[in-house]
């Protein structure tokens, strides 16, 4: 019938443009395969149906995964005249279809669903457990080999995929352990209570001694196998916590921010600790979303407006000669943000940059809501922030200052290159190398073996300040960094002074 062709064309679209649909063929596409099924999975635990979500790498390399939701419906599609199970498997984009008002958030990269990973597998049987019963259909290539054949009668339901990449299409075959596994963890931390088990039966454990390497929760099910269960009762929560676990805390409890507005849930977890970095990670429908976009900008704002205005009424700000900037509140910030947005369009180079311009409002009242009433119950906390919101502004104003200092010296000095620097004679710099050594000693060693011609040679005065560490003026401030400066020819300024 017309409609098979179009189902084939659909299934031979993705094949034959399979990129296009899950990222590339090498081993990020092959795990995208396993991420594709269990987001369906994550689906049904996201509306209450599914708690539990089981990843098997199986000795022949196939993956099995197992979730006790709904099941995939498989009464007659009306339209379509075949099972529910079969249109979900073979059309592309069937999957929201069937559940229009439920809450289908996860979806994926790029949201293509479990008919892609059919079309991408030489061989996958799905098997369905629901309404007492236990239905099978499996497919090579994405045909289906017959009709949904009922099998058994089950107590439970769910759905198990099992599936075998097909090996013409990927260049790369093996899965791997610790990509998977690290993938379930971050989902077990992005979506609180569902328990995401993984096992390897194509390795046995070298030590068989029962301690657990993923949380500890005890999980006696490995057999000897290489095992994780990962389940989060605190969600973000205790993930920022995992990332702080090395850092000296500012405040006692992460702030956690848990709320919906306008339909779209926000959750947030932060921490202050005492370095001077920002450690900020942001998520749409558990997508990193590593270039940002406007669930970040509005979770800036509302940040930047709470904490200000907190620290404008405590007086705090009183003896502050100058204004306090964007950077200064997240000196020191790790968070974790993460919004679940219906129809969400992601932009930017590798498309993990959100899009939806209503989304900024939303976080954006979230936390400034949210954070205010938080400030006003933990106000020994409060008084940490703004202390330390405070020091950074003092070190950006003491940074500036130290810089100008350097400018000025340059310009009066005329640019004269450090004393240490042997320098090469070529003056094109695309041309030119130069070696920056550990001390004088080093320094004459190099120089003999040098070529004089392109290769210039400035020994420094032993191990040379850790910047990421240190405070801004303190980098300004030091010989050391500022001969590399001068002699590099590069100008010393920040993002700020070139606005
Ligand atoms: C279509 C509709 C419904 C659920 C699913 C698909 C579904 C797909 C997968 C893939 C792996 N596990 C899955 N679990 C469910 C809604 C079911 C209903 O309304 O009862």
């Amino acid at each position: 019938s017309a409609e098979s062709i179009q189902v084939l064309e659909g299934l031979e679209a993705v094949r034959k443009r399979p990129a296009m649909y899950i990222g590339d063929v090498s081993t990020k596409g092959l795990h995208h395969l396993v991420y594709e099924v269990i987001d369906n999975s994550i689906d049904e635990a996201l509306v209450g149906h599914c708690d539990l979500i089981d990843v098997v790498i199986n000795e022949d390399g196939t993956v099995t995964t197992t979730d006790n939701g709904r099941g995939i419906p498989i009464d007659m599609h009306e339209k379509e005249g075949r099972s529910a199970l079969e249109v979900v498997m073979t059309v592309l984009h069937a999957g929201g279809k069937f559940d229009k008002d439920s809450y289908k958030v996860s979806g994926g990269l790029h949201g293509v669903g479990v008919s892609c990973v059919n079309a991408l597998s030489e061989d996958l049987k799905a098997e369905v457990h629901r309404a007492g019963k236990v239905y099978v259909q499996t497919y090579k290539r994405g045909i289906p080999d017959g009709p949904v054949a009922e099998v058994g009668v089950s107590d439970k339901t769910g759905t198990i995929v099992t599936f075998k990449p097909d090996s013409t299409i990927f260049n790369v075959h093996e899965y791997k352990y610790e990509i998977l596994a690290s993938r379930l963890r971050e989902l077990a931390f992005l979506n609180k209570g569902i328990r995401l088990n993984i096992k390897d039966l194509r390795e046995k454990e070298e030590n068989g001694n029962g301690l657990e390497n993923g949380n500890g929760n005890g999980n006696e099910n490995g057999n000897g196998y290489r095992h994780d269960e990962f389940y989060s009762e605190e969600g973000l929560t205790e993930s920022v916590a995992c990332l702080e676990a090395t850092r000296e805390k500012l405040i006692d409890e992460a702030v956690h921010i848990e709320t919906e507005k306008s339909g779209v849930p926000v959750e947030i977890a932060l921490q202050y600790n005492t370095s001077f970095s920002e450690n900020i990670h942001s998520y749409v429908n558990n997508i990193n979303t590593i270039e940002g976009g406007t669930h970040l900008s509005g979770f800036r704002r509302g940040l930047t407006r709470t904490l200000k205005s907190y620290a404008d009424k405590s007086g705090m700000l009183a003896k502050l000669k100058f204004d306090i900037s964007g950077d200064d509140f997240r000196e020191g910030l790790t968070a974790i943000i993460s919004v679940k947005v219906a129809e969400p369009q992601f932009e930017g180079q590798t498309k993990t940059k959100l899009g939806n311009s209503d989304i900024m409002g939303v976080v954006d009242q979230a936390v400034s809501a949210e954070l205010a009433h938080y400030l006003e119950e933990h106000p020994k906390d409060a008084k940490q922030i703004v202390s330390k919101v405070i020091l950074a502004a003092q070190a950006r104003h003491a940074a500036r200052k130290a810089r100008e200092l350097v400018q000025r010296k340059n310009v009066l000095s005329g640019a004269g290159l450090p004393g240490k620097l042997a320098d090469c004679s070529e003056k094109d710099p695309a041309l030119t190398e130069i070696y920056l050594v550990e001390g004088d000693s080093a320094g004459g060693t190099a120089k003999q073996g040098r070529d004089r011609a392109f290769q210039a040679i400035m020994p420094l005065r032993g191990k040379i300040l850790n910047v990421e560490k240190a405070m801004v003026h303190k980098i300004y401030e030091n010989e050391e960094i500022k001969n590399i400066f001068t002699a590099l020819g590069v100008k010393m300024g920040t993002e700020e002074d070139s606005k």
